[in-house]
């Protein structure tokens, strides 16, 4: 016979402050479990928006998706709004809805073990908890990748990674180099092309560029949403819809009419709006647009035509003292050297220690490559629950929406224990097998296997990400099928 549990008797542990760990607290508490707690390693909530402060970030999503479905902002000033914009949304959110008091800052969790039917948790400062469940919300992006390049450690000016912005480095009139050319130094490169004397981009590979525009709200329409908020939520459902049905389509479907379609508007782009023919070819890519993640800029073509800047596609040599030294002997004289190098995408919960109910660890399990049933559950981890896990969909839709719609998705587990069907419960290896196998198959017909080097791909090649439809998540979420579940008592 089955027994419901109280709600107020099951305890969850949230892992990180960022956007998904805000919106698993905001969504416990509507569920009526309010006896969790958010551990953030950092002093501050954010995740992404608090690590990366960069010059010229902003969001490719545009802003009115990337927003909680529950939290609607009229005030968004553009229409793919800056980061520090992003980062004050979600302390305001989390101040509006309580979530800021529940979290415990500076307490990095390095250790879960689930022993006898709980989850026995130590943070680094040595604090111990236990819970019935883990919902690991610790991002993706989140580990900074830094290059193997011989004399790094030599350089005489300031260094840093862009996740990691040294914020007291002057960068008016002086000369900044730049490493990397994905969405982050693209971004960059058009921010300080009009405030340094001399901007180097030191290019490995060429990249498509969709030139977005970006106007901003102006006060009347901010007051229109302020004053309907339905429209604010009809703009969310329609922009949403338009992701789905557009660039979400097209790059699971390699060989779409809608594919095409971005890849001529990118081709476009590159043959209107550079205008010296050798550097038009420097810039031309000999891969298919969005095979690597596509970056979206309306003006980085302009910026590295400008005086200040050059397009350094010779192959680094060495980091020395004064600068970066090319293949062709030239040395790039710099002040700052910026490593817009991307991140280690296959982290996850890493380094983070965890052990399952059968004494193994996450690490073991994940000793080729990371992977989770539809991203969420690892079996024989009870309980224990990702957003925005292993190959899942990133990249191409709002990842808000996608941990919306994985939340929805996780409650409806935890409701099974609430109604007493089980302790606890994982996916089964079966049910992990065959969605590893079916999703590596579906990736094949992908844009990501078209010929580039991406961080989607995994040590084989094989996208690490989801390979179907939006629509298909969103099916996939409504509703788990427990078949695939382990149950445990
Ligand atoms: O990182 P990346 P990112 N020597 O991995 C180069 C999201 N995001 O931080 O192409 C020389 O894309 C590397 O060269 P190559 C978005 O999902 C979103 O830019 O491998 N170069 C590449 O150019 C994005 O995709 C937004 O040949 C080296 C770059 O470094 C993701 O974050 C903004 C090198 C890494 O590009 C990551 O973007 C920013 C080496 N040894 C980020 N090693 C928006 O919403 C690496 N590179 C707009």
């Amino acid at each position: 016979m089955t027994r419901e549990v109280d709600a107020k008797d099951l305890r969850v542990v949230i892992i990180g402050a960022g956007m998904a760990g805000i919106l698993s607290a905001i969504k416990l508490e509507e569920a009526g479990i309010g006896n969790f707690s958010i551990y953030e390693k950092a002093d501050r909530l954010g995740g992404t928006w608090r690590e990366n402060t960069y010059p010229g970030i902003a969001c490719d999503v545009p802003s009115h998706l990337y927003s909680y479905s529950f939290a609607p902002n009229p005030d968004w000033s553009h229409q793919y709004s800056p980061g520090a914009e992003i980062q004050a949304y979600f302390e305001r959110v989390a101040k509006q809805f309580g979530v800021d008091e529940r979290i415990e800052f500076g307490q990095e969790i390095n250790r879960c073990a689930f022993i006898d039917g709980r989850w026995h948790i130590t943070t680094s400062a040595g604090i111990k908890d236990e819970a019935d469940f883990i919902i690991a919300a610790t991002g993706v992006l989140h580990h900074p990748s830094y290059p193997e390049i011989a004399g790094l450690e030599d350089f005489a000016g300031a260094l840093f990674h862009s996740a990691r912005w040294d914020h007291d480095v002057p960068l008016d009139g002086g000369r900044v180099g730049v490493i990397g050319n994905g969405s982050t130094g693209v971004q960059i490169t058009a921010a300080l092309a009009k405030r340094a004397s001399k901007l180097s981009l030191f290019q490995r590979t060429p990249q498509w560029v969709m030139p977005q525009e970006n106007p901003a709200y102006t006060e009347d329409e901010k007051q229109a949403f302020r004053a309907h908020p339905e429209s604010l939520r009809a703009l969310h459902e329609d922009i949403s819809n338009l992701f789905a049905a557009g660039f979400a389509n097209a790059v699971v479907d390699a060989d779409s009419e809608l594919m095409k379609g971005i890849e001529d508007q990118c081709l476009a782009n590159l043959e209107e709006n550079v205008s010296d023919p050798d550097l038009r070819e420097r810039l031309r890519p000999d891969y298919r647009a969005a095979c690597k993640r596509l970056v979206i800029s309306p003006d980085f073509y302009e910026a590295i035509q400008k005086p200040t800047a050059t397009l350094v596609t010779e192959e680094i040599e060495r980091i020395e003292p004064g600068g970066v030294r090319t293949r062709d002997g030239h040395l790039h004289e710099l002040d700052v050297l910026v490593l817009a190098t991307g991140f280690k995408a296959d982290r996850f919960v890493r380094p983070m220690e965890v052990i399952g109910r059968t004494g193994k660890r996450l690490d073991e399990a994940w000793a080729d490559r990371p992977s989770a049933y539809l991203s969420i559950s690892v079996p024989d981890l009870p309980n224990f629950f990702m957003l925005n896990g292993p190959n899942g969909p990133v990249g191409n839709f709002s990842l808000i929406e996608v941990a919306e719609l994985q939340f929805g998705y996780i409650q409806q587990l935890i409701d099974q224990v609430r109604s007493g069907e089980c302790r606890s419960l994982s996916a089964s290896a079966r049910a992990t097998e065959d969605f590893d196998a079916a999703r590596v198959e579906a990736a094949k017909k992908t844009i990501w296997t078209t010929g580039c080097r991406s961080w989607y791909l995994d040590d084989r090649g094989v996208p690490a990400t989801w390979p179907w439809t939006f629509d298909r998540f969103r099916e996939e979420m409504a509703e788990p099928d427990l078949a695939a579940y382990d149950f445990f008592d």
